[in-house]
């Protein structure tokens, strides 16, 4: 019992003002993904909506690799992964989904409309069409195109590190290089609106090239996104399979909830991957990107290249972040 006669309540200490609303995702495409996101954040909206609305709005660009913009697999296909978690701990997921143009906005029927959490394939595509979706040409984009012509001279699966970050490429480059090779661009997003509701979602076409059927992390809850409101969110991009090794992002959530700082718990979950192969892990890259309930944030890769967006009230910038190798 308090002085006062009340019995006391435990309310989170925080030593500064907690940054809200505040919006994270992965690379430097993340930038107007976050100013989608930053229009429903900074009237009051919900978190929820927020990542949905920055998802949408990396789908609609063509000229990326999310969506059906994206990379196709080894058998010439764009599939298509994605999730999306409120803070709630409701959360949905699609995967391997073919010809629609916004498998997050599926996801988020999945998760609002059904009682499950994962639709893959012609299953999730039936439910997109059951609800409304409309199924789009199947159909490369022209780079893709010219991409996946290029790879089938060697169809060697060797994904490139970072080769989302067109910034560090150029500003001009494209999204593979003169063999065909490339890789995937995923956007994980990350959000805490004026309530401290934490709520994430990502998309991706996945890894270029991959065998017809494969998923990566992001669809994958735990793996790709992951959100718990008493503590921080977390994302990730790179080589899916060594994320799911690691049940990436609740390993960095669980990191957070033991006490360390996004960037801390980021680099934790790189440890994993890196201690248990160092040369593996030298050949590939993985990034985390987490957001904590006092809006603190921090990510960390493998190697160097993984860069971040941030948007609040004090900032609207690129960060770079740090690296193992
Ligand atoms: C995957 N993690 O399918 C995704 C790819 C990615 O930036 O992150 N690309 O494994």
């Amino acid at each position: 019992m308090g002085s006062l006669g009340f019995a006391s309540i435990n309310l989170p200490k925080f030593s500064s003002p907690v940054k809200k609303p505040i919006v994270v995702s992965t690379w430097d495409s993340g930038m107007p993904v976050n100013a989608e996101a930053w229009k429903i954040l900074s009237n009051s909206g919900k978190s929820v909506d927020a990542v949905e609305a920055g998802a949408i709005y990396i789908e609609n660009d063509i000229n990326c690799c999310v969506g059906l913009g994206g990379f196709p697999d080894r058998d010439g296909i764009v599939t298509l992964d994605a999730c999306i978690m409120d803070e709630k701990a409701n959360c949905g997921a699609v995967a391997g989904l073919e010809q629609i143009k916004h498998p997050i906005s599926v996801a988020r029927k999945v998760m609002e409309s059904t009682p499950h959490v994962i639709l893959v394939g012609a299953g999730a595509q039936q439910f997109a069409l059951e609800n409304g979706f409309k199924l789009e040409e199947k159909k490369l984009s022209d780079d893709a195109t010219k991409a996946y012509k290029e790879w089938l001279i060697k169809s060697k699966y060797q994904p490139e590190i970072n080769i989302e970050n067109k910034k560090q490429n150029g500003p001009f480059a494209p999204n593979f290089f003169d063999d065909g090779t490339a890789n995937h661009d995923t956007m994980g997003l990350v959000a805490m609106d004026v309530n401290s509701d934490l709520s994430g979602a990502v998309t991706t076409s996945g890894m270029a090239y991959k065998i017809h059927g494969r998923v990566g992390d992001s669809p994958i809850i735990g793996a790709g996104l992951f959100v718990d409101n008493e503590i921080g969110a977390a994302t990730s991009s790179g080589v899916g399979e060594e994320v799911i090794r690691i049940c990436g992002t609740h390993l960095v959530v669980e990191f957070m909830r033991n006490g360390y700082s996004p960037e801390m718990a980021c680099k934790k979950a790189c440890e994993r991957i890196v201690n248990r192969d160092r040369k593996k892990a030298a050949t590939l890259q993985v990034g985390f990107l987490a957001l904590n309930k006092k809006g603190e944030y921090g990510a960390y890769a493998i190697q160097k290249g993984f860069v971040f967006s941030v948007k609040s009230n004090d900032e609207n910038q690129i960060h770079s972040s740090k690296f193992l190798i």
